[in-house]
């Protein structure tokens, strides 16, 4: 029986966020981000939690880089604060911001990994969601502006740039379903807000690629493979309107340079996308070198039911109000997402048919488990292994199939503040003990070594 193997050079990594994993949120000139405010709200986050200290990662990068050369890992992606680097989220960069990231890349080329910079992964200063925020033509100027004043300082030994992680969560979690920071529920603005975030992208890449056209660039999103859940015309056509406003509102105009008709007949009800303005999506389909891919799960959907994903919040699909989430049966993880590694297969190999070719990553992946430490001193995730086993075989499986998938990153590196969940769902290879902040690999950390060692998987596809 052979072994699955993935092609030479194929890139092994875990992916992190500054808001999640770095703390110190007053320390070094960093101003508050959204998620300051918002985590600190009543009721906003589950159990009150919020990033103040979080892995206290802006203090131990160095204890967490070596936690990476132990997982053998060839590229690190992480994001890059914009409330650290540019406190005011306009105007000069702050020195202290500029010097930390400067240090944690040289940790990291010192043992061999390459940096992999993710821009705004969800922590827009606040001073810029008080101007108007994502729904605010400017900010997309403000993010580009930003982009490329780091990119001037950090391009010398950062090759890899991605400019913005899920703009989907930022718009619809941030302003429709308002479950995210900053928390507002306007169906409209969450439209505007996934423009101005593809503008500034756009308008970004454009800056960087200016400055220095050898380096990476690109974007990550979430895709979910949107199936309905019975053959009926009204849950067919409910996948259809969920995938075009999760999925292709973002793909279309990123790598086809224009928004798709069926998404602007759906939503007309609530915005006539007045906002996309001429020229507007030859700058959001500037061309790229790689597409970032983040897999969870896959969404089965039925029409004509209350769509309330969280309690008491408003949908996140604008226009399509109408439609809810079912479960198919499949086992689920600790966020009660359902496991299905023939999801990530049919979304590499959907990108490979339908859209022109570009190289893939798949920047996220990973599973949370209620992971705790053993008598023995380890914590013992083999559901956590059997996911990422399950998954990094649909990989080799769309590679074999033709896909050009360049890489995969696994989310985490740490256990970490999980957004509206805080510190209860735990994603980490190493798990985070956060009264003394003592890091444990998991068995699954150990098992990562070994894939990244062999470059594949013991045992046949
Ligand atoms: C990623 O987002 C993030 O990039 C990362 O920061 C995070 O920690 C990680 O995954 C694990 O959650 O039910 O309407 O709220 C997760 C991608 C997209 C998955 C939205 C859940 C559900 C939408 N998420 N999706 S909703």
């Amino acid at each position: 029986m052979s072994d699955v193997l993935f092609p030479a050079g194929f890139a092994w990594g875990t992916a992190t966020a500054s808001y999640q994993i770095e703390g110190a949120v007053k320390e070094g000139g960093r101003s508050p981000s959204i998620w300051d405010t918002f985590s600190h709200l009543p009721g906003r986050v589950a159990g009150g939690d919020h990033g103040d200290v979080a892995d206290d990662h802006y203090n131990r990068y160095r204890e967490d880089v070596a936690l990476l050369a132990d997982l053998g890992v060839t590229h690190y992606r992480f994001s890059l604060a914009w409330p650290r680097l540019q406190p005011a989220g306009r105007g000069g960069l702050n020195p202290d911001g500029v010097d930390f990231y400067s240090r944690l890349v040289d940790e990291l080329l010192a043992h061999d990994i390459q940096p992999w910079v993710t821009l705004y992964h969800w922590d827009l200063p606040q001073d810029l969601e008080d101007a108007g925020g994502w729904p605010a033509r400017d900010t997309a100027y403000r993010f580009a502006d930003y982009a490329a004043a780091v990119h001037r300082r950090l391009h010398d030994r950062i090759r890899y740039w991605t400019t913005m992680n899920e703009p989907w969560c930022s718009a619809f979690l941030g302003y429709a379903s308002g479950v995210h920071a900053p928390g507002r529920t306007e169906p409209a603005a969450a439209l505007a807000a996934a423009h101005h975030l593809m503008l500034g992208h756009g308008l970004g890449v454009q800056a960087m690629r200016a400055a220095d056209p050898d380096a990476s660039y690109g974007i990550t999103l979430n895709l979910t493979p949107t199936v309905p859940a019975t053959d009926s015309p009204a849950d067919v056509d409910a996948a259809r309107r969920v995938d075009a406003v999760s999925n292709r509102i973002f793909l279309d105009p990123i790598l086809r340079g224009r928004y798709p008709e069926d998404l602007r007949a759906d939503v007309e009800a609530v915005s006539d996308l007045g906002f996309v303005q001429d020229g507007d999506e030859i700058v959001t389909g500037t061309p790229l070198d790689v597409l970032g891919v983040n897999y969870y799960f896959r969404a089965a959907v039925s029409a004509d039911e209350g769509s309330l994903r969280y309690e008491g919040a408003p949908s996140a699909w604008v226009g399509s109000e109408d439609v809810r989430q079912v479960g198919t049966g499949l086992p689920v993880t600790d966020m009660g997402w359902e496991i299905d590694p023939t999801g990530l297969y049919d979304v590499l190999t959907g990108l490979a048919r339908d859209y022109d070719p570009i190289p893939l990553y798949v920047t996220e992946n990973g599973a949370a488990y209620p992971d705790v430490v053993s008598p023995d001193g380890a914590v013992h995730d083999h559901e956590r292994i059997a996911f990422l086993d399950g998954h990094f075989r649909a990989a080799a499986r769309a590679i074999d199939d033709g896909v050009d998938l360049r890489g995969y990153f696994v989310w985490s590196l740490l256990d970490n503040f999980e957004w509206a969940y805080g510190y209860a769902k735990r994603f980490g290879l190493v798990h985070v003990d956060y009264d003394t902040q003592v890091r444990t690999p998991k068995d699954s950390a150990l098992w990562f070594a070994e894939v990244t060692r062999r470059n594949g998987l013991r045992g046949p596809g």
